[in-house]
């Protein structure tokens, strides 16, 4: 059995981790769970065991075969010392997905990426996998020309902190006292921020500029049209996305719906007559990306709308990057 390590492990995603390799029954010898000075010396239980957090440091992966790096600034300086004392690393930041010779994996889309690894594999930006779990059953069917996707995303994508604010947001208001925001720009309870993340070229964002590139390297085609907004919402968990599809060949609702009911890892909820579609409050601390509103967009010959909903921390995550590593034990 391997021995993994997390790196991040008191962190949102970090604890997921925790959960989903014992929910997934995902085989571990040792488990060493690695965060920063700061959480160094917590306990924390799992499958029986009592783990201590330990420091991380270049020197933390050794007899390491799988390390899972929840995201931040320590893959940056971490990863590539995970890498010489052999492990495998599993990286949830946006620090190399973009690297030619670093693999970005959907286990849905492209699960044949994992086999070129050179020690390091990315897992792509939460809402990127969402989308794409979604478009690959359409991509297969029909072929696709061009997305249009607007995000509204959750405030836990900020981390627990982005949690912290709405909460204390809301109850400020409620209790008519002075609206602190730290985390977000602008006050997030009962508004919504059009900017997630730095403005970068043309004034998209780095969060809409990733939903650009990471699909285009995911699905193989570099010149794939891509446009995002991407919305800050003040919703607890779960990212959702109104997707607009332009396909290759014209397809019908009908077989659309068939094509994603059958599709790994999607959930089709789509029934207007009884008021059906995913939502954010009823996705969250699930695996499955859900889809519903799906409707032919009469304004192009071959178009299609869908409306997406994942839970950004789960399979926008840590169960992605968990997948990837039952890719690897294969
Ligand atoms: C958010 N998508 O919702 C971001 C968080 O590149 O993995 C994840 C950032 C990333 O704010």
């Amino acid at each position: 059995m391997p021995n993994v390590a997390i790196v991040g492990a008191t962190g949102a995603v970090g604890q997921e981790f925790l959960k989903i390799l014992a929910e997934r029954n995902f085989p571990v010898d040792e488990l060493r769970l690695l965060a920063t000075k700061r959480s160094a010396g917590k306990k924390i239980a799992w499958q029986g065991r009592e783990l201590e957090v330990q420091e991380t440091t270049p020197d933390s992966f050794k007899n390491i075969d799988i390390a899972l790096f929840a995201g931040g600034s320590s893959s940056t300086e971490f990863a590539k010392p995970a890498v010489e004392s052999g492990a495998v690393v599993i990286d949830n930041s946006s620090a190399f997905r973009l690297d030619p010779e670093v693999p970005l994996v959907v286990p849905e889309v492209n699960p044949e990426d994992v086999k070129w690894h050179k020690g390091i594999i990315a897992n792509p930006n939460c809402s990127t996998i969402i989308a794409n779990v979604a478009l690959k059953p359409i991509y297969d069917l029909a072929g696709i020309k061009r997305v249009v996707v607007s995000t509204y995303q959750a405030v836990s994508g900020a981390g627990r902190e982005g949690i912290e604010e709405l909460e204390a947001q809301a109850r400020a208001k409620a209790n008519g006292d002075e609206i602190i925001s730290k985390v977000f720009p602008y006050q997030i309870a009962f508004n919504l921020i059009p900017r997630i993340d730095i403005f970068q070229e043309g004034d998209y964002t780095k969060e809409e500029w990733k939903m650009v590139k990471e699909t285009r390297k995911i699905f193989h085609v570099p010149d794939m049209a891509v446009t995002a907004t991407t919305v800050r919402v003040p919703v607890f968990r779960s990212h959702s996305e109104s997707i607009n599809i332009e396909t290759e060949r014209k397809v019908t609702v009908a077989e659309v719906k068939e094509a994603l009911g059958k599709a790994p890892g999607v959930i089709v909820v789509d029934n207007p007559a009884k008021d059906q579609y995913p939502m954010p409050l009823y996705t969250s601390d699930t695996d499955e990306v859900y889809v519903g509103r799906i409707r032919e967009d009469f304004s192009i010959e071959k178009g299609l709308n869908i409306w997406v909903v994942g839970d950004q921390i789960r399979k926008g995550a840590a169960t992605n990057a968990v997948q990837i590593a039952e890719l690897l034990l294969k």
